[in-house]
């Protein structure tokens, strides 16, 4: 008997740009890692090196599932791909830190986002595995970003509303043209 096999190409999905009431939706928990679920976390990767970015949360590319990867890794460094499911952020330091943060849903636009320095995170890799991370630097401040999208939280929600309000008018105008 021929044993029929699969080979899925990854794909570049698209990036959602604020405004859009996908990017303001609270994500749902993954019930299941799934084959989908992991061919899901491959091309948010793939399309989240190619943009280029160092993170990517579900509902950017219009899934509204608890999911994102990251990579803070320095140019330089060697690379350090994380894909997290139902990241939940467990211990949060009390000592903060000041990051100029930018958005590939806010492209162009960047702006001072203060957030607790060092975090333990608990997710499920890709396997299903329960795992707990503590991160600080950039990471810490990436997983924070990127678990914020998923309440449809976005970085310039923790700006003054006049910035943000200049920001999306610019924003609705660059997609109308
Ligand atoms: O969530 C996103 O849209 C990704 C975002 C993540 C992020 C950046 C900065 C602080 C916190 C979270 C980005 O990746 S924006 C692009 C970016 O930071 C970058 C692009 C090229 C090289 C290095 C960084
Ligand atoms: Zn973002």
């Amino acid at each position: 008997m021929i044993k029929e096999r699969f080979v899925f190409a990854m794909a570049l999905l698209e990036i959602l740009i604020a405004p859009d009431p996908r990017l303001k939706q609270k994500c749902v928990p993954v019930e299941e890692v799934t084959d989908r679920i992991r061919k899901l976390l491959d091309d948010m990767l793939e399309t989240m090196y190619e943009a280029p970015g160092i993170g990517l949360a579900a509902p950017q590319v219009g899934v509204a599932k608890q999911i994102i990867v990251v990579d803070a890794a320095r140019e330089g460094e060697k690379p350090n791909p994380l894909k997290m499911i139902n990241p939940e952020i467990i211990w949060t330091s009390e000592q903060e830190r000041t990051y100029e943060e930018g958005c590939l849903s806010v492209p162009d636009n960047w702006a001072e986002v203060v957030r607790p320095e060092r975090i333990k995170v608990r997710y499920m890799d890709e396997t299903g595995t329960t795992r707990e991370l503590e991160a600080d630097d950039l990471l810490a401040t990436c997983i924070q970003h990127e678990i914020d999208h998923l309440n449809g939280v976005l970085f310039i929600d923790h700006i003054s509303r006049l910035k943000r309000q200049m920001i999306l008018r610019k924003l609705t105008k660059l997609k109308r043209a």
